[in-house]
């Protein structure tokens, strides 16, 4: 073990104390010698003994200070935005040692009571995408006005961050009652685990159906359901991760777009999107045997 570390000095916790046989501890509250709160950083204690005979040893402990709560971003959906029905809150979670966060929603501009519609540990974006799906929220039912969208995160020393923002419902055509894919993320790999998406959706009307998998950025891969009329109710589909042409679609996040058409007047419709995420790649498990094992 390195006797010195590279580092300066930050404070002297003790000096020439003595220390009998036995346990004894300390304790080192976060600050510098001049009393500020040190960073955010992994701190080396040093402990240096003599005995009485002059032998010096010395020993070193590892403290990481974390002042910062996680910081939140929810990048959708902004106050000014006109939502849909099914409200797909995107934005990240990050901290160094992040515990959890939540997702909720509230009615009202200053909500009593929030509902969870999503939670996880941190978020980071996927690959290629600024912002990942922190919650789903299904709005139906639910009057026109305002409303409030929040995350509430919190690291693994009760550093909480919350932000909150304020929307607004508008009334909606509501011949749609639910789109969500289950799972969400699924991988069509031909392994009999998870092969399949079921896009589930509800309707409150006799409506003309179409269903369709898109990009992100909206071209078409596969129309699973085209202008089907269905009564009122839940229904389900499925999606085997193939495109129009029966070659299987690379990995990633596609757009699950209902339109809907109210059959008795096709002027009256509706689209609802949801992601679904696409992931054949079958984790790398490496086993490290244990030296001399
Ligand atoms: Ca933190
Ligand atoms: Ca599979």
């Amino acid at each position: 073990m390195e006797d010195t570390p590279t580092g300066s000095s930050l404070r002297t916790l003790h000096n020439q104390v003595p220390v009998l046989t036995g346990e004894s501890s300390f304790e080192w509250d976060g600050r510098a010698s001049g009393g500020s709160v040190v960073a955010d950083a992994t701190y080396v204690i040093v402990l240096r003994f003599r005995d009485s005979c002059g032998n010096e040893v010395s020993r070193k402990v590892v403290a990481t200070v974390d002042n910062t709560p996680p910081a939140v971003n929810i990048a959708y959906p902004r106050t000014t935005d006109n939502l849909p029905l099914i409200v797909e809150v995107q934005g990240t979670v990050q901290d160094e040692h992040a515990q959890s966060y939540r997702t909720e929603y509230g009615v009202g501009s200053a909500p009593d009571g929030w509902a969870v519609i999503g939670q996880g540990i941190s978020a980071a974006p996927p690959a290629g995408l600024p912002a990942a799906i922190l919650g789903r929220w299904n709005t139906y039912g639910l009057e026109a006005g305002p409303h409030a969208v929040r995350v509430v995160a919190i690291d693994q020393v009760a550093n909480e961050r919350i932000v909150i923002v304020p929307v607004s419902l508008v009334v909606r055509s509501n011949l749609i009652t639910a789109l969500a894919t289950v799972p969400e993320l699924f991988s069509p790999n031909a392994d009999s685990r998870l092969d399949t998406a079921a896009v589930r959706f509800g309707l409150d009307e006799t409506v003309i159906t179409t269903l369709e998998i898109q990009t992100a950025a909206g071209a078409r891969v596969r129309r699973i359901l085209d202008a089907q009329t269905f009564q009122r109710g839940p229904r389900v589909a499925q999606w085997d991760g193939l495109n129009d042409s029966g070659q299987p679609v690379a990995d990633g996040d596609y757009t699950v777009s209902l339109q809907a058409a109210l059959a008795s007047n096709p002027l009256l419709r509706q689209e609802e999107k949801v992601t679904v995420t696409l992931d054949r790649t079958v984790p790398v498990i490496t086993v490290v045997r244990p030296s001399g094992g």
